[in-house]
Order: C-alpha cells, then structure tokens, then sequence
C-alpha cells in the first residue's frame, strides 16, 4: 500500500454566530482539506484552519510542499513519513505554518492507518473509553455582555453540556470582569463546571486579584491568565491562587510545553494539535505531561481529539468547538454531555461533499 497522491482545497465555512473581539474578530474559517490517496483507493483525511482568511495562502502553499513528503510512502511507516516531513521542514522550521502543514499531514496519515486496518483511530491508540467529557467553548466571547452570556450559558446546559467556557479579559472595570464569571455561575448552577480564558490579556498582578475574587465562584480553570512567554509570572499566579491555571495552546513543538511543566507555571497543560505537530506530536506532549502529574486538555479540532482522548490516560475534557463540522455528514455527537467516539474507521468521518462544493473558494 502506497499513497499515490495528496491533493489540497480550501473551504470557508462562515461561522454561525460570528462574533467580535477586541484581539480580531471571527466570521469565518478557511480549511485546508488534505486528502492523501493510496494506490488501492482508500482516501486519509487531515486539515489545517486559519481564522478570517489570514495566512490561507501561506499555509496551503505550506501543506503543498511537505505533502511530497507523504508520496510514495506507506502509511503504515509513520515513522518513515515522520521522517520524511522533517526533511522537508528542518531549514524553516520548527514552528509556525511548518508545524501546522505537518500537522494537518500527520492526521491524514493517522486517518489512512486507521482505514487500513479497518479500525477507529481510538483503537490503534489504545482506546480506554468510548465517550470523553466535554465542554462548550463555541460562545461566551469577550464581546457579549452580562444577559447574552447567561441566556446563552443557559442554552448549552439545555442541550446536555456539563461544562461551560467564557471569555474574559476585555473589560477594563475589573467589577464588570468579575459580573461576568458571576452571570455565568449564576446561569448554569453549581452542578455546571465554568471554565475562564483571559487569552494572555493580563499582568500576573491583575490575574492574582481578579483570579482571587473569581474563586468565590469556583472556577474548574482560569487560562492563559498572562502572556505566553511569561513563564515566572504564570508559576506565580499558580502558586498564588486556589483556582488551576491551565496554559499552553499558544505553544509549537514540545519545548514550550516542557518549560511550562518544569516551572509549575500550569496545574492543567493545554495543548493544540496543529502546533504539537498532529497526533503524533500531540501523544508526545500527552506522555511529557503525564511524566510531570499533569492532566491535559485539547484546543478545537474535537473531531480528531476525541480519538486522543478515548485512548491517553491523562486526558480531562475536550474542548467542544464544532467549526470544521460543516465538513462532515457525521461530526461526533453530544451524548448525555460527553462525546462520542465515532465508529468508523480512521477518525471515522464522511466527508460531506456537496456542502465541500458550495464552500470550495
Ligand atoms: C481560542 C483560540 C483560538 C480561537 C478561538 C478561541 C481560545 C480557546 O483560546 O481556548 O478556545
Ligand atoms: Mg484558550
């Protein structure tokens, strides 16, 4: 089995509930769809996103060019595509736009395994569950005020979510930060976990006193609380506060993660497929932060981290943020709270070709 050809298209698909924010609003999402072809005709799926368009070009033309490294090569020598990949990548590498084309590549060929031995890429992991925790993460943005964010609050626990996601950070009145975590507690009760994402927008001053003052409130994470390189004033806000800080989207490649663990800058490490490098890199950051007694959260893409999650031993919830599921007849469902494992094989999605159509630019 061979993989003859890997082609590449560009989907944007609007978001329904576009929304703005001071760091750059969000209206729609550009997907680089990857499709590896293999000589006996099966087809391994991965993508790669960028957010208003910015950078599409440039990671397209970034996916085109590693993608050679996945021709003429078995899938099932990942180690042998992996291989290949860096080759190409070293000199610009690593980081940025490099890592993300490797990343949306690596899950094609996860993908294209998983077909090839006709089994969910959960299994070939080593799957411990068939539904992982969930939280909604796709609203509560930082420009919707105290009633948008209660009523929307309330219409995810209605539609089965256990655990809720706002944004914070915007506001310069501290008060209105705190009325904030206050109307979604209030929103959703106490049976509801509540999570906070400041987005690197304060100083370890303003995450300690404010962070203090949500703990009444009782916060599951604060995140990103400072910026991502302020490695001393994270441990600080981590040692100051009872709530967990949880860090580390912002972060390519492993050394970021690694450095965070080792100056208990975080109680929760976070961590993002396209920057990790794929699942590849994502088991890797799983086994570091399991070696440090840290748990592990995902960053978007549930479709392909509810497969990581079904099988590593240390995964805590999966961020719920369904804007790549116009790509698929069959996104994972929402099932009593918890996400479903699909049961196909490879990541076990069919891609929805007409809606593909419509949305090709
Ligand atoms: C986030 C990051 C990028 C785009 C949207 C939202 C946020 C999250 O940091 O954790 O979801
Ligand atoms: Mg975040």
């Amino acid at each position: 089995m061979k993989i003859l050809a890997v082609d590449t298209e560009v989907i944007r698909l609007p978001l329904e509930v576009p929304f703005r924010d001071p760091r750059g609003d969000l209206s729609f999402v550009d997907h680089i769809l990857v499709r590896a072809r293999t000589d006996e005709g099966l087809v391994g799926i991965g993508w790669a996103f960028s957010l208003n368009g910015r950078n599409t070009a440039s990671l397209k033309g970034a996916i085109d060019e590693l993608k050679l490294a996945l021709v003429g090569r078995d899938p099932l020598r990942l180690g042998e595509v992996q291989d290949g990949l860096h080759h190409i990548a070293f000199n610009v590498g690593p980081g940025g736009l490099i890592t993300m084309a490797r990343a949306a590549l690596d899950v094609a060929v996860w993908d294209l395994r998983g077909k090839l031995l006709n089994l969910p890429v959960a299994d070939l992991l080593g799957r411990r569950r068939d539904r992982v925790p969930t939280y909604a993460s796709q609203g509560l943005w930082r420009n919707y005020g105290p009633e948008e964010l209660a009523s929307q609050a309330a219409s995810y626990v209605a539609l089965g979510f256990r655990a809720v996601k706002l944004r914070v950070g915007g506001e310069a009145d501290p008060e209105k930060e705190v009325e904030r975590v206050r109307v979604v507690r209030e929103a959703v009760g106490w049976d509801v976990d509540v999570m906070a994402d400041v987005n690197q927008g304060w100083t370890p001053w303003r995450a300690i006193t404010l962070g203090r003052r949500f703990q009444e409130y009782g916060l599951y994470w604060l995140e990103d609380p400072v910026p991502m390189l302020d490695f001393a004033g994270s441990a600080g806000v981590a040692r100051a506060l009872d709530v967990p800080i949880c860090a580390g989207e912002y972060h390519y490649e492993l050394a970021g993660l690694k450095r965070l663990l080792d100056e208990q800058a975080v109680d929760i490490l976070m961590v993002d497929l396209l920057r990790v490098g794929g699942i590849t890199g994502w088991l890797k950051a799983a086994a570091l932060a399991e070696a440090y007694q840290v748990p592990v959260v995902s960053h978007l893409v549930p479709e392909v981290h509810v497969h990581i999650f079904a099988a590593i031993p240390n995964g805590l919830t999966v961020e719920y943020m369904p804007w790549s599921f116009g790509l698929f007849k069959n996104p994972p469902r929402l099932i009593d709270g918890e996400l479903e494992v699909p049961s196909g094989p490879g990541l076990g999605l069919e891609l929805d070709e007409e809606r593909i159509r419509r949305h090709r630019v």
